[in-house]
């Protein structure tokens, strides 16, 4: 019917979210980021409850980030940058040990990050894969080059055994729910440079206080 169709995911909202993200010199806005993060939370979901335990983990970390943006000092949370240079200036992040302030916004959202580096891989080799492509390997490689050498064995492990169970290609594309192949092709030709460039633009402030390594 019309209406379950109204309510079904589509991708390209999310990728529309992202696209809020960036103001226009260039700063990243966290109540935007975390809507992209929890609109590709609820496409995880709709895979099945072998990836509950990651869904999980970006859950309780999009949590902490909301409870930041809406806390008391809310207002210094608007965009990455005003972020960094708050916590940083407050001594609010543990910089080598974890100690005072495990869950502050710069290591938390550093997860994200990094976290979105795999998405940027996975949607670039979903945009140039073939109908015999097997998502699962897309997925694992695309994971072996970035996240990975975040994770424990326990963790890559799991995150493996997950990703066998991944939907073919086809399927994929459909619970997608952009259209044909050639326009979710089109989609991803789009949404992967929109990516790439939060990445880059959070890579690069990271890197720029020398917070790439946060416990
Ligand atoms: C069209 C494609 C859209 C696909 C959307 C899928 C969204 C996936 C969202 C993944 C978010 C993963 C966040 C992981 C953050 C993380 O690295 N956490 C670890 C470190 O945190 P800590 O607080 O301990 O320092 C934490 O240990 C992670 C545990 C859970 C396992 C994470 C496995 C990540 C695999 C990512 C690939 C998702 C595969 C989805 C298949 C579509």
């Amino acid at each position: 019917s019309v209406t379950s169709d109204d309510q079904k995911f589509c991708l390209k909202e999310v990728l529309d979210t992202f696209r809020l993200c960036l103001s226009e010199n260039k700063e990243v806005y966290l109540e935007h980021y975390v809507a992209g993060w929890r609109g590709l939370v609820r496409f995880l979901n709709t895979l099945g409850s072998v990836f509950g335990f990651i869904s999980k983990d970006a859950v309780s970390k999009i949590q902490i980030l909301v409870s930041l943006l809406k806390g008391e000092d809310g207002s210094h949370y608007s965009t990455i940058q005003s972020m960094v240079k708050y916590e940083l200036e407050n001594q609010l992040v543990d910089l080598t040990k974890s100690g005072a302030h495990p869950t502050s916004g710069c290591r938390t959202l550093l997860r994200l990050h990094r976290a979105l580096r795999w998405l940027e891989l996975f949607l670039d080799s979903l945009r140039t894969s073939t109908e015999d492509s097997k998502t699962s390997v897309l997925c694992s490689v695309a994971y072996n080059e970035s996240l990975a050498k975040f994770h424990s064995w326990v963790v890559r492990k799991a995150a493996g055994m997950a990703f066998c169970l991944l939907p073919g290609r086809q399927d994929f594309f459909d619970i997608m729910n952009v259209g044909t192949p050639e326009q979710v092709v089109a989609m991803l030709g789009e949404a992967v440079p929109l990516i790439s460039e939060v990445y880059q633009i959070t890579e690069d402030l990271y890197a720029q206080h020398n917070i790439l390594d946060l416990p």
